[in-house]
């Protein structure tokens, strides 16, 4: 088995899987049984009262953003539990950052719109990822995924809390009309590359959408925690080495309390403009097309294995 492709060590086991993943950005696959994702739902309700205690605020949230450690320590504990009996069909060489419920209420003020997760890890060696599954099937309706294909090969950004100064904000609003939507059935998957461009429809079904997130590393990388302060002075970027206890204990828009300062990175954070973002969508249709050609071409070798020529 080729165990680094794109000279990043890989963690599907399915090599197309992790193909697709390399060259998009994200992939869907089935991963979890009815049964099990019925149990993500429940749990959720069990725990909703505090849970909801930022919905006045945010009509979109994460468990994180309750700054409730108790409830940030079960929700990880039980979701990780439910997971863990799927990962190793799925994945391997891999370690776990911590899980959450990102709930989207019923409003218009749910819309996501283009960015880029956290980063947890050197992009230039690894990648850090989400596997992301909805208690319900989502589309357009009730705040489906949308990815910019291929989007998170387009530059390394470090993307740091509170302050975030998006090196694509310039370019945000010509992003959605190269989106690719992602619709789920009950029981699949989305994995996605933190670094991939995404959004979410805003939900308009009248019922919450509920989805639990799982952020994993490959095994060897080493997990940080990039801080700029409000104000963005100087783009001085600290950039933490973390436990998982210092992100169950991290409190929203301020430095982990006790983890260790590995560097301070002073980091370009110009802006991408249009032309160049339009090269690099042309450039990129092309690859994708190339991609589509060079699967047709593997197909086809493989069916001439097996029956002959194949013209
Ligand atoms: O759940 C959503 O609507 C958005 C998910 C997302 O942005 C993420 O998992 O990074």
């Amino acid at each position: 088995m080729n165990y680094r492709l794109m000279n990043k060590p890989r963690v599907f086991l399915d090599e197309k899987l992790q193909k697709e993943f390399d060259e998009n950005g994200f992939v869907k696959f089935q991963m979890f049984s009815k049964e099990q994702v019925s149990r993500i739902h429940n749990f959720y309700y069990k725990m909703q009262e505090q849970h909801e205690t930022v919905i006045d605020k945010k009509k979109f949230h994460a468990t994180n953003d309750t700054d409730n450690a108790n409830l940030i320590n079960e929700t990880d504990n039980f979701i990780k539990q439910v997971m863990f009996e799927e990962m190793d069909r799925h994945f391997f060489n891999y370690k776990t950052i911590a899980a959450n419920y990102l709930i989207k209420q019923s409003s218009p003020d749910s819309e996501l719109g283009p960015h880029q997760d956290l980063r947890f890890v050197d992009e230039s060696k690894f990648y850090s990822l989400n596997i992301w599954v909805a208690t319900q099937p989502t589309d357009r309706m009730n705040g489906g995924l949308r990815f910019l294909k291929g989007s998170h090969r387009l530059h390394d950004t470090i993307r740091p809390l509170p302050s975030y100064p998006w090196k694509y904000e310039r370019i945000a609003l010509q992003i959605p009309r190269f989106f690719t939507d992602v619709t789920t059935e009950i029981g699949e998957c989305v994995v996605l590359n933190h670094a991939c461009i995404h959004a979410s429809y805003p939900n308009s079904s009248g019922q919450n959408r509920i989805a639990a997130i799982l952020a994993i590393v490959p095994k060897e990388a080493q997990i940080f925690h990039y801080f700029l302060p409000d104000g963005n002075p100087q783009n001085k970027v600290e950039k933490y080495a973390m436990t998982l206890n210092d992100f169950i204990n991290l409190k929203s828009g301020q430095r982990p309390a006790n983890a260790w300062l590995e560097e301070i990175i002073e980091y370009d954070f110009s802006q991408v403009e249009v032309p160049e973002f339009m090269q690099w969508v042309e450039q990129n249709k092309v690859e994708q097309k190339l991609n589509k050609k060079n699967v047709y071409k593997s197909i086809r070798n493989k069916l001439s294995t097996i029956f002959g020529n194949i013209k």
